[in-house]
């Protein structure tokens, strides 16, 4: 190249013609933060940047730092572009016709060989509300297996459980954030919010500045702390425990809203029985927390106006994580905190689409709307709306880690993995990874190779959020429209054609019939009609109108429900249940051998298995390694310093990790990232006890044991 022209392009390039396209939303996490997405061409290729939303109806226009850098990824010179198949253990790029023929032939012959149910799939939360919607369907109708669930169960299943128990229903946010700011007490309990929904802090500082009280309940002093009155450094796995004593504070000392009560609960009396056998000191000994910290919390959320309560995994991760969300809503119920402004509960929900992603029928025992694939009315209407008899429908399937049980017997013989990288995201991974050996055919279809697919048959390339519209629903409830805004690199495919492709090559094209995520959306609103999550009543042009729509929303005009029992409950008799709840010791407790507890849970700059993070430079040089937190008490005592390398081992495994001492942490406890894999995973180390409702694994709590790395 001459001089003159080098020039020219340098000239190019820093001239840069700056489009503005329209808004997107950040692929991470529950809050769905809307943005600009602006493209500077040059000759040299495409520049992106983003800018945050000032029109957007949740965040006062902010973003974090995932979100600043979440299209690095999707516009990544790694992502998967070509349809891919094994041969004698390597990965050769094959045409979709040789990779859909292929498919057609294994699950043909798997199923004719061990049955319909030796295939599986599993879904995700980062997909939109029509393809969860159309994977339900994909498996219950073309491959017709019974066998689908997805890594929700990991996340929101344990809320959920509760929350259906309880309520009756079960959506994230019984209110809308703009409730926050009412709220004159605010339990934070296991949910570290300005690390994993930072744009929504400014809720709470609001409320601060309106004189609101904060608690926050973690074993860790994290970023949330900082804007609470009363921090409970509650040793993982003992909430129960500690809501035991603030329930008793509650009742002793007349903090119940009595006509609430006793016009819209049942169980009182149960509850009250209970409470009496309590002892407040016995609930200090086993939460860590002192009586008098009990007391003062108790005293500050019982005797506020109104007062909202949130949890997250910290208090759902655990094999008794129904019971501890339940004792949470009984202190909601009793004070009768909820129905009304600035009164209420939520579940943060997680992933992108956490909240839509639950509600129509990729859990395995659900049919869309949150049908039940056991309620015989239920199975007909879905099968008359998807034009099947009833009794070709499966029954219920297994949850996600026991599906990978079920694939360790050889009870499963084939999987279909949509959007999710299991190898590190499933407690006790050893297994999980032993598993996933054993099939006979694997199929990953995602954004880039990953540590599942790595073991995989068929990796499909498939669709990032800029490429691919559809529906979200946050974590209010609040379903959104988001806009495709870019073609699809190289041969990758959009997620739902992917999947109305295989249906296609099965026999089954003409269920899957759609020209567009919105024609999905259409059948999707007829499906969920008269179920709990109902979303007939909306449309894609109302929904964007209107800046995203809340559900239930049965009928086209209605305005759908942002704030959710301000009239009666779900249950048939328009009741809430308050129930006792014994506290449960975790699965594991500490011994000589394994002395210490291990938490586990999320950093700013990661998300998830961090396969789309760790694949962000301007994120993964700012965190570049999981750290092992350890109170520097503990670390003394194990020999261990800062910045050296430790050994962490559980009964389940143990790995390599940097040590980082922290005064903000409990003592009996050290905390550890969940986002990378191989050796750097802590999930080979996770307890798989499930809660026997929810089948939620026990990630918040393990015996575990720290050493110096032997050289
Ligand atoms: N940066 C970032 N943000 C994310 C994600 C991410 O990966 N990275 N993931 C998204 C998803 S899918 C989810 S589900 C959410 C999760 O959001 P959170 O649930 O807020 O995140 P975690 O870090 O898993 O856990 C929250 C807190 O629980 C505490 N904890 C641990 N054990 C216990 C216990 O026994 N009791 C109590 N009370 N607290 C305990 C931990 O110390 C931790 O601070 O975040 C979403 N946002
Ligand atoms: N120890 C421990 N383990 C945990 C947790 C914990 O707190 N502690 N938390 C649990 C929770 S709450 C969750 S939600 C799970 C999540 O665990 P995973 O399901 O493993 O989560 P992701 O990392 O989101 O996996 C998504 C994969 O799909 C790809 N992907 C992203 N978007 C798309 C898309 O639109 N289309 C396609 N085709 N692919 C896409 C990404 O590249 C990535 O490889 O982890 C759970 N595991
Ligand atoms: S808060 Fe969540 S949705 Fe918003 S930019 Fe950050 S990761 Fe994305
Ligand atoms: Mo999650």
């Amino acid at each position: 190249m001459n001089d003159t022209l080098k020039h020219f392009q340098k000239e190019q390039s820093s001239v840069p013609s700056r489009e503005q396209t329209t808004v997107t939303e950040c692929p991470y996490c529950s809050v769905q933060c809307t943005m600009n997405l602006y493209e500077e061409k040059s000759i040299n290729g495409s520049l992106y940047s983003v800018l945050p939303n000032h029109e957007d109806p949740v965040t006062e226009g902010k973003l974090c730092v995932k979100g600043l850098n979440a299209h690095v990824h999707a516009v990544d010179e790694r992502r998967l572009i070509s349809p891919m198949v094994r041969e004698n253990g390597t990965l050769f790029n094959v045409s979709w016709d040789h990779a859909l023929e292929r498919m057609r032939f294994q699950i043909q012959h798997l199923q004719h060989t061990y049955g319909k149910d030796s295939i599986g799939v599993y879904g995700g939360g980062s997909l939109t509300n029509e393809e969860s919607y159309l994977l339900g369907k994909f498996a219950r109708i073309a491959l017709q297996t019974k066998y689908i669930d997805y890594n929700g169960r990991f996340c929101m299943s344990a809320a959920a459980g509760a929350s259906n128990l309880t309520f009756g229903v079960d959506r994230g946010l019984t209110n809308p954030l703009s409730d926050v700011p009412l709220a004159k007490c605010i339990i934070l309990a296991g949910t570290n919010i300005a690390e994993c929904q930072p744009t929504i802090m400014h809720y709470f500082r609001k409320a601060r500045q309106e004189g609101c009280k904060i608690i926050v309940i973690d074993p860790r002093e994290t970023a949330t702390c900082a804007i609470a009155d009363i921090h409970l450094k509650v040793k993982p796995g003992y909430d129960a425990a500690l809501v035991n004593g603030m329930l008793k504070v509650i009742v002793e000392e007349g903090y119940v809203d009595q006509a609430f009560v006793e016009q819209k609960t049942n169980g009182y009396a149960e509850l009250k029985e209970h409470l009496n056998q309590v002892s407040l000191s016995e609930a200090a000994a086993l939460s860590g927390v002192s009586s008098q910290l009990i007391m003062e919390a108790a005293r500050m959320y019982g005797q506020a106006e109104t007062g909202m309560v949130f949890t997250a995994r910290g208090v759902e991760q655990h094999a008794s994580g129904v019971a501890n969300v339940r004792n949470f809503l009984n202190l909601v119920l009793l004070t009768g905190k909820i129905g009304r402004p600035g009164c209420g509960y939520g579940a943060i929900t997680g992933q992108a689409n956490g909240q839509g992603g639950r509600e129509h029928g990729q859990k395995a025992d659900q049919l869309p709307g949150y049908r039940l694939i056991e309620n015989p009315e239920h199975r007909a209407y879905i099968a008359e709306v998807w034009g099947v008899p009833e009794e070709e429908l499966p029954r219920k399937g297994l949850s996600a880690y026991e599906m990978m049980e079920a694939i360790d017997r050889g009870e499963i013989k084939g999987l279909i993995i949509l959007s999710s990288n299991p190898v590190v995201s499933n407690p006790n991974s050893h297994l999980v990874e032993r598993a996933l050996k054993k099939l006979e055919f694997l199929v990953v279809i995602d954004l880039f190779h990953t540590e599942t697919s790595r073991l995989a048959h068929m990796v499909l390339p498939g669709s990032a959020y800029l490429e691919d519209e559809g529906t979200m629903t946050q974590l209010e409830g609040r379903v959104m429209v988001r806009r495709a805004l870019k073609p699809l690199p190289g041969k990758a495919r959009l997620d739902w054609r992917i999947l109305c492709d295989i249906a296609a090559v099965l026999g089954k094209g003409r269920l899957f019939q759609y020209e567009s995520a919105e024609d999905i959306f259409n059948e999707l609103r007829l499906a969920s009609r008269g179920g709990l999550a109902d979303y007939y009543g909306m449309t894609y042009s109302d929904i964007e109108h209107l800046k995203g729509m809340f559900w239930p929303c049965p009928e086209e005009g209605h305005p759908g429900t942002p704030r959710m029992f301000e009239e009666r409950f779900a249950h048939d008799d328009g009741r809430a249940r308050l129930i006792p709840i014994e506290h449960q010791n975790p699965r594991e407790i500490p011994t000589q051998k394994y002395p210490l507890l291990l938490t586990t849970g999320r950093v700013l700059q990661h998300y998830l298995s961090g396969v789309q993070t760790r694949n962000t430079p301007e994120l993964n040089l700012k965190y570049p390694e999981p750290l092992l937190e350890i109170h520097p008490e503990a670390a003394a005592e194990n020999g261990l310093v800062n910045g050296s390398y430790a050994q962490i081992s559980s009964k389940r495994g143990s790995i390599r990790i940097k040590v980082k001492l922290s005064n903000k942490i409990r003592k009996d406890t050290v905390f550890v990232p969940f986002h990378w894999g191989d050796d750097q995973s802590i999930n080979r180390l996770t307890n798989p006890a499930l809660d026997p409702t929810c089948k939620m694994p026990e990630f918040k709590v393990c015996a575990v044991r720290v050493e110096p790395l032997k050289p």
